[in-house]
């Protein structure tokens, strides 16, 4: 397992449309190793494969939401192959999110409260599921990015504009 550098805006590659995975082999399993090492080391709740440079459809999500006794998160990984959202409801929510690949920037985004997911697993097993709450809105969060979408193109341009002025400001001050 290892540590991947995260890709951050402006990188062109961040806008590419990730391919399909075929094979489920090791080297897939292997690349989901190191994406949810990534992601805790970073401490994100979600990572997808082309954040670390690779554009094919694979992402991890642990929201951590279950501590221990001595207050640490209770790690799940699970990884999504091929990801599919089949429908979405008419209610949204409206969730503070934040990337790895606009470090430390957060802003607000509307999106559907639930959504039914098709997936496989990284052995190529198929699987659905209905998913809601913090779930929901990683899911969609981490589909945008497998379409080179980020979480910023859901904002205003004015709203945009003030994120990306932010990230520059603290990137010269660091
Ligand atoms: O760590 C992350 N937190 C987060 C918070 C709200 C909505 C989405 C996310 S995903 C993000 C990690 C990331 O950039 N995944 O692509
Ligand atoms: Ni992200």
């Amino acid at each position: 397992m290892a540590v991947l550098p995260i890709v951050e805006v402006p990188d062109p590659c961040l806008r590419l449309v990730s391919r399909p995975v075929e094979a489920f082999d090791d080297r897939l399993r292997s690349l989901i190793a190191d994406m949810t090492e990534t992601m805790y080391n970073a401490h994100g709740i979600g990572l997808a494969a082309i954040q670390v440079g690779v554009d094919r459809r694979v992402l991890v999500i642990d929201l951590q939401e279950e501590r221990d006794e001595e207050d640490k998160p209770v790690r799940h990984p699970r990884a999504y192959v091929n990801p599919e959202v089949l429908e979405v409801s008419d209610e949204a929510s409206v969730y503070n999110e934040g990337c790895l690949s606009i470090p430390e920037q957060y802003a607000e985004v509307t999106r559907p409260a639930r959504c039914r997911v098709r997936w496989q697993d990284e052995a190529g097993a198929t699987h659905e599921g209905e998913m809601d709450g913090l779930l929901a809105t990683c899911m969609q969060h981490e589909i945008d990015h497998l379409n080179g979408v980020l979480f910023t193109d859901h904002l205003s341009r004015l709203k945009r504009d003030m994120v990306m002025r932010k990230l520059t400001k603290q990137r010269k001050a660091a």
